[in-house]
């Protein structure tokens, strides 16, 4: 049985979802988060050194990264379901290139951003806090900005020809491309149907699948953080 360590409102909820689409049973064991600093609590050091979510335990198989999560579970709980294309295909090389551009491309200027808005938001000084606006204005128009539109309307046009990520069908690469893009959904990037309908229409035929919903039905509330 494959225990899924879940942190609320976290990339956690794509393992779900996986673990769904596959079929394969698993039991969840969810985390609140820390409501002050939004970090793991310390009980998920224990499953894992590094104490982030996800992580799951597959009868004594701890597997963390979920990049390396969804190719475990494609590996050992994959066969016969189609959600890794064929070795040697155009579909497998952008199956892999999806699986890391999500957490290696598009996630740090997404957390960029994120903390960021933390920083605007700070309880600082009345003093301080035009110095804090001015930081965080720059660090969106030299970095955050610039690459999170460069990052969007590339997916943007790789979807133009197809419907999912790695080809015309879905694929587990499709599943992990849902948190940032949800991430950025929530207000971390200028994109919406009107910016980006591909992409937009991507997010909504991915959060339809009735093994999304069973998946947000089996980890509890769900919200990405904006
Ligand atoms: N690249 C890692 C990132 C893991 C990660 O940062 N997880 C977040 C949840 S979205 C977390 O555990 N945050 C709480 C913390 O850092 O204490 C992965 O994809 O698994």
């Amino acid at each position: 049985m494959i225990t899924v360590h879940h942190l609320e409102n976290s990339r956690s909820q794509r393992v779900l979802w996986l673990l769904e689409e596959l079929g394969a049973p698993y039991t969840v064991k969810r985390y609140a988060r820390d409501p002050k600093t939004m970090l793991a609590p310390p009980e998920l050091a224990a499953v894992h050194p590094l104490g982030k979510s996800p992580v799951i335990d597959d009868d004594g198989t701890v597997v963390a990264e979920s990049g390396a999560i969804v190719e475990y579970l494609c590996e050992a709980h994959g066969a016969g379901r189609g959600l890794k294309p064929p070795p040697g295909t155009p579909e497998a090389r952008r199956f892999t290139y999806w699986l890391h551009f999500a957490e290696g491309s598009l996630m740090p200027p997404l957390l960029v951003a994120l903390i960021f808005a933390k920083v605007r938001g700070a309880k600082v000084p009345f003093f301080v806090k035009p110095i804090l606006k001015g930081i965080a204005a720059q660090v969106h128009k030299a970095y955050i900005d610039p690459n999170l539109n460069r990052l969007l309307a590339f997916m943007e046009s790789e979807l133009a020809t197809r419907e999912w990520f790695a080809g015309d069908a879905f694929s587990a690469a499709d599943v992990q491309m849902s948190y940032p893009v949800e991430a950025a959904a929530a207000g971390r990037a200028g994109f919406s149907a009107q910016s980006h309908p591909k992409l937009h229409a991507w997010l909504k035929r991915c959060q339809a699948r009735p093994a999304y919903q069973r998946a947000l039905a089996a980890g509890g509330p769900y919200s990405v953080i904006p």
